[in-house]
């Protein structure tokens, strides 16, 4: 345990050994690490303060479901390697097989956006062409590499694409406005679904989430990422990598209850939080929120 690790549960779970994993349990792990943020790092406070923000919501969500009618599991945080990016990937990559293997649903507080390779090469292994993602994120994440890193949080779909079994028609992203010009000459010979905040903002969030529900209907399981700097910055000041022109939180969590109603919700992440960066606690309020809501659509029978 170190300084920043969180010894609290998140929305008053209780907090089981591995051992007591089972058929349905909502896993939570906590991922400490933010090694390949180079602008603000920052992102390993952000599990702790996303369980405190947590405390204050009521178990009912907006959708009148009950948290509480869920077996949800703290499994706490991780001890990770801080300059270590392929050390600390494999930690939580072990991790989350283990609570696959299981048939527990994995639910991930981040830590900067590169946790994400590490989960997905978890789950593209257990459940191959089977798995479809849904990436909510400011940015692309389609560099080579990133300040030499290529693991970096500036990578992330670059990596996700070249795992064994995953396609690149099950996966979609909304909410970005930014795109490099490596990233646009890359995108000339991809097939990844792109839905632009802007495009979301000219639509209309009702008949984007009719093209969003056409598209997970090709889904058969779900894997949900949130950068958190999809949201505007004004709805999330505290992140890694603030980029302007973003969605509302009530926008995203829109969003969220159409994945989680018309989707096979398998797990999720919640990455990107800095806690250095916030005011107010705005951005882990918004993230704990978001977690929640998100969460409240994992269903007991894996
Ligand atoms: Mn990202």
């Amino acid at each position: 345990m170190n300084f920043f690790s969180s010894t609290e549960t998140i929305g008053r779970s209780k907090k089981k050994e591995g051992e007591k994993l089972g058929k349905g349990v909502v896993a939570v792990i906590g991922v400490p690490f933010d090694g390949t943020s180079i602008y603000r790092s920052g992102s390993r406070f952000a599990p702790s303060a996303i369980r405190k923000a947590a405390k204050i919501f009521s178990p009912l969500t907006s959708s009148g479901k009950n948290l509480h009618e869920l077996d949800i599991v703290d499994l706490g945080d991780l001890d990770l390697p801080q300059t270590d990016v392929k050390s600390a990937h494999e930690i939580v990559r072990n991790r989350v097989s283990e609570v696959l293997t299981r048939n527990a649903y994995p639910v991930l507080l981040g830590g900067d956006h590169s946790i994400t390779i590490a989960v997905v090469k978890a789950l593209a292994h257990f459940f191959k062409e089977e798995i479809g993602i849904i990436y909510l994120d400011a940015h692309l994440d389609l560099l080579e590499d990133w300040f030499m890193e290529r693991n970096s949080h500036a990578c992330v779909l670059r990596r996700i694409l070249e795992l064994e079994g995953i396609l690149q028609e099950n996966i979609a992203v909304i909410g970005y406005r930014s795109v490099s010009p490596q990233e646009k000459e890359f995108l000339e010979n991809a097939s990844i679904k792109l839905y632009s905040s802007y495009e979301i903002f000219e639509k209309g969030l009702k008949e984007f989430l009719l093209d969003l529900t056409g598209f997970l209907k090709g889904l058969k399981r779900v894997y949900v990422t949130v950068d958190v700097d999809v949201l505007d910055p004004a709805y999330a000041p505290g992140s890694g990598y603030p980029e302007p022109g973003g969605l509302t939180t009530r926008e995203l969590l829109g969003i969220l209850h159409a994945i989680g109603r018309k989707s096979r919700l398998q797990g999720m992440d919640i990455v990107e939080v800095c806690p250095p960066f916030d005011h107010s606690n705005i951005t882990s309020l918004a993230a704990a929120k978001i977690l929640l809501e998100t969460m409240s659509y994992f269903k007991p029978i894996f």
